[in-house]
């Protein structure tokens, strides 16, 4: 069976001293824990090269939270998918809803940054998601279906992540039967834009993934893996989320 894949995004959290915990907790754990579910780690920039020596020839990929759109230039506070790729990361998060609503990011933007990234070599985490009244309304497929298709390139090598705003950071967990059926109707789109590749992309679910629930996640149909904000920071609940998708 093909292991799901574990994203922890740490957001703006991360200090050195709290890094380093969390870096030395998912090693100790690794050498005594063979044949891992694929796991990347997505650190704030500032720790970006400091955990990546950490994890160089380890099982754990490294991941970044954002990009620019451009590779290089006067863009003053900003991080270019180059550079991302130069200090070893392989996947960058974009379009998280916590950035398309502080920054309205536009779906197009998202885009913009998602073909940056792959033209760095770098596979983009492209997120998705509706509001609770976009769900309470039954607006919610149409939501989504709008950024899925104004957020992924035309040519499109990544991965989708369902995080249902309703649910991100608040405890809240979609039901299985709601997550089921989004994971089915983002293939559904995948495979109408995409056609073979679109059946092979890895669709993730994010929001309030705990060791208690993600079991039962894991056994959604379709589903590739998750995105763990919270849980990504405690490394006792985080191991466990590992020890279940192994
Ligand atoms: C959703 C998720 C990770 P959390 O944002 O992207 O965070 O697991 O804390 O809900």
């Amino acid at each position: 069976m093909v292991k799901p894949i574990i994203i922890g995004n740490w957001k703006m959290n991360g200090l050195t001293q709290e890094a380093d915990h969390i870096v030395s907790s998912l090693l100790a754990y690794a050498e005594k824990n063979k044949d891992l579910a694929p796991t990347v780690i997505c650190p704030p920039f500032t720790q970006l090269y400091h955990i990546g020596k950490h994890l160089k020839n380890t099982p754990f990929e490294l991941g970044a939270q954002d990009c620019h759109v451009a590779e290089k230039g006067a863009y003053t506070g900003n991080i270019s998918a180059a550079m991302l790729n130069d200090i070893g990361v392989k996947y960058v998060i974009l379009g998280h809803s916590e950035r398309r609503s502080e920054y309205k990011e536009s779906n197009a933007l998202i885009n913009q940054k998602a073909t940056a990234a792959q033209n760095a070599n770098i596979l983009p985490v492209v997120c998705i998601g509706e509001t609770k009244e976009e769900r309470e309304s039954g607006q919610y497929k149409e939501v989504l279906a709008e950024q899925l298709k104004g957020s992924l390139p035309e040519h499109f090598v990544g991965l989708v992540a369902y995080e249902p705003i309703w649910a991100i950071g608040t405890g809240v967990t979609a039901t299985n039967e709601e997550i089921a059926e989004v994971i089915l109707f983002i293939r559904e789109k995948l495979v109408a834009q995409y056609g073979e590749n679109g059946k092979k992309t890895l669709i993730l679910y994010g929001g309030s993934v705990k060791p208690n629930n993600v079991k039962d996640i894991f056994a959604t149909s379709e589903l590739g893996g998750v995105l763990v904000g919270g849980v990504s920071l405690i490394p006792e609940d985080f191991l466990q989320l590992l020890t279940i998708a192994q």
